[in-house]
């Protein structure tokens, strides 16, 4: 059943022409600046674009959202956005809206709806179907804009978004602005069909294309497609057909277009025509026009006069808030206190993350779970099982195969306000994510200066032994931990699932949570009593004086098991589980290292680039008066991980391969 919003009174039409004039007057003079050297970074100018940017947010509320791309100082504006700070921030100064972090193509302001423009083609079009879930989630009348180039509808992700919003009828206008060039490439080499438009039919979901040079147009089927959003609860694609009238970027001299392009489109610049049609219908007087130009002219004169006068950004600014919620190095563990008899529970290390789900999910209903098979299947490692039956399809949802979706969607409903639990199938997955991970999740916070959010868990499985070969068995940990902007946790034990796992849920930050597939049935004692286990803290898992394994997740098992063999001969191993990988617990290990003098790695990723290679570093920088043997590291060796049990076991870590390694080790000591 479809239902009549009203939407708000649109602009009178000297307001639209003052805010296209207004984007006109800020790309040309702030071009200038660009080109004389005096902004840092690149610059794209939407100049000959303004229509679509100001008859889509015509009849926007402040409360609609808009998502935008690398061309988007025009959306800015358009949604309201001020022009001492936009300016202020392609100078790169604090003023600004994302304080320098961001620059051109990296700004956002939510107070007005404004949720980043992004440097990644495409990237932003899941995020946007992502806020649209959340708003869908609120039941919140308002609509999410997400604006991307012809260039963008050839990404996997605008699919992935189009067909994700489609079938959860979310409320998104997609509008691709087909403004003819993806940088020197014409539109109509590279990309199929009839129109972009038209890709909307394959998705089932409402589609126009409309004149984006001509803001009336561009209003009335804006306006029209918000109508439709709301009566058909469903997403809507508009193409709007325009053209950019400067170069791609800064050192662009656009040499690859003919002058014939160049002259029928400047015939066609819609600010002109607007213009016109105002003295024409008259609706506008030639004097009004002029004094509306007087006026922009005069405020960017000032916003420029003002910027002249600002201080470069402080240094000591760059490395602040690249996390919403610090690390806390001092916080208690409550995991250090021994259980007591009739205190807990022996439970599966899969139970036991089910257990803290549910209790965040009972608590609270921003939370919900997301990810392929992950209800009547429970998930391919069974995590969710038996959770449909009391949670129902709205709290427990199966996507479609779609990683970079999945991940995004997240993304999107963490910003608007929801607490996202997605799964990912098997980590070697993640890959198809990593865009909207680590390109998306893990900077937003700080290139927008700590004006958004993203807390998501993502859950994965790691690790070989199973024979699954090199698509299914990697562990992918360590990989994670080279970007800043996002927490790694990798449990070993049943208690740390559940207590990490907790602590996760409440996390501002973006937090991908590392399982293990040979873990998920290994049974442990999980206290009855909730606790939350803080972050980047390691954990001694058995004393030792002679040497110190560190290791995580089923490497912490292999340790123990080595240790207990070299306790048969006399060597007394510490064994230290990470836990966490970002926060890096460098402290707990370079003091067991120097405690014992001597320090092995044990690390189920890849050998090279691995985490045993930052360990090492950081103990050598912290302890190395105390180290009397080399730092040496087992690890998954250089090569992608074989199926057949022999092949595997040849390259992944052992007890057997730790114990030879601790002993060649101490033998170097003498
Ligand atoms: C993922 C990604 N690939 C490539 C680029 C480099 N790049 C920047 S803009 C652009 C063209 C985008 O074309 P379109 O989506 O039509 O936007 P327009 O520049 O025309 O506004 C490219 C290839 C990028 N920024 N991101
Ligand atoms: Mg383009």
């Amino acid at each position: 059943m479809g239902r009549t919003v009203i939407l708000p009174p649109l602009p009178p039409p000297l307001r639209l022409f003052e805010r296209m004039y207004t984007i006109r007057a800020f790309e040309t003079r702030m071009e200038g600046e660009s080109k004389a050297g005096r902004l840092p970074g690149t610059f794209h100018s939407s100049v000959g674009q303004e229509a679509v940017a100001v008859g889509a947010c015509a009849s926007l509320r402040e409360t609609d959202l808009v998502v935008s791309t690398h061309r988007g100082h025009g959306h800015f504006l358009a949604k309201g956005g001020d022009v001492f700070r936009l300016m202020a921030e392609l100078y790169g100064r604090e003023e600004g809206y994302s304080a320098g972090k961001g620059g051109t193509q990296h700004m956002a302001g939510p107070k007005i709806g404004f949720m980043g423009s992004n440097g990644i083609t495409g990237g932003g079009i899941p995020v946007a179907a992502g806020l649209a879930l959340s708003l869908k989630r609120q039941n919140r009348e308002n609509v999410v804009i997400s604006f991307f180039g012809d260039g963008a509808a050839n990404q996997g992700a605008f699919h992935e978004a189009l067909n994700m919003a489609a079938i959860w009828k979310l409320p998104v206008i997609f509008i691709c602005e087909n403004n003819g060039w993806g940088m020197s490439t014409p539109v109509k080499d590279v990309t199929s069909g009839p129109s972009i438009a038209h890709r909307g039919e394959a998705y089932g979901i409402l589609y126009q294309r409309m004149d984006g040079n001509d803001l009336e147009e561009v209003v009335e089927q804006v306006r029209a497609g918000i109508q439709m959003l709301h009566n058909e609860h469903a997403p809507v694609l508009l193409e709007a057909v325009t053209w950019r009238a400067r170069g791609h970027s800064r050192s662009d001299q656009n040499l690859y277009r003919d002058k014939d392009e160049e002259s029928r489109w400047a015939a066609r610049d819609p600010l002109a025509l607007y213009r016109k049609r105002l003295l024409d219908g008259n609706r506008a007087t030639e004097k009004e026009l002029a004094a509306v130009e007087r006026k922009v002219d005069a405020e960017i004169d000032a916003a420029f006069q003002r910027c002249q006068t600002l201080k470069p950004a402080r240094p000591e600014t760059a490395a602040t808030k690249v996390y919403a919620s610090p690390e806390v190095p001092d916080a208690e563990d409550p995991s250090q206190r021994p259980l007591k008899e009739g205190e807990f529970e022996e439970k599966a290390y899969w139970e036991a993350l089910q257990e803290a789900i549910r209790e965040a999910m009972d608590k609270d209903e921003r939370y919900f779970c997301f990810g392929e098979d992950i209800c009547e299947y429970g998930g391919c490692f069974k995590v969710t099982r038996g959770m449909l039956e009391h949670y129902g399809r709205e709290r427990l949802v199966n996507t479609p195969v779609s990683e970079e979706g999945i991940v995004g969607l997240c993304v999107g409903s963490a910003m608007g306000g929801l607490r996202p639990i997605g799964e990912i199938m098997f980590m070697d997955f993640i890959m198809l994510a990593f865009d909207q991970l680590l390109n998306h999740a893990a900077k937003f916070h700080y290139i927008y200066d700590g004006q958004i959010k993203v807390p998501m868990v993502i859950r994965t499985p790691m690790g070989g032994y199973r024979g699954y070969g090199a698509t299914h068995s990697q562990c992918l940990d360590a990989l994670l931990t080279h970007l800043p902007g996002i927490r790694v946790v990798t449990p070993w034990s049943p208690r740390d699932a559940k207590g990490l796992l907790a602590t996760c849920l409440e996390e501002e930050n973006p937090v991908v949570f590392v399982e293990h597939k040979a873990l998920y049935i290994a049974k442990g004692p999980v206290p009855k009593q909730s606790e939350k286990i803080p972050l980047g803290k390691a954990n001694i898992v058995r004393p030792g004086r002679d040497i110190t394994l560190c290791a995580n997740s089923y490497m912490v098992t292999l340790a123990l098991q080595a240790a207990e063999q070299l306790a048969k001969e006399g060597i007394e191993a510490e064994v230290v589980d990470l836990r966490c990988l970002n926060p890096l617990d460098r402290k707990t290990v370079a003091e067991s290292a120097a405690r014992t003098q001597a320090l092995v790695t044990v690390e189920e990723s890849h050998l090279t680039g691995g985490w045993g290679a930052e360990i090492a570093a950081s103990v050598q920088e912290l302890a190395f008066g105390y180290l009397d043997a080399p730092i040496l590291r087992v690890a998954a060796a250089d090569v992608p991980i074989p199926s057949a049990p022999e092949l595997e076991r040849a390259i992944l870590p052992s007890a057997e391969k730790i114990v030879a390694t601790v002993k060649k080790a101490l033998e170097a000591r003498g």
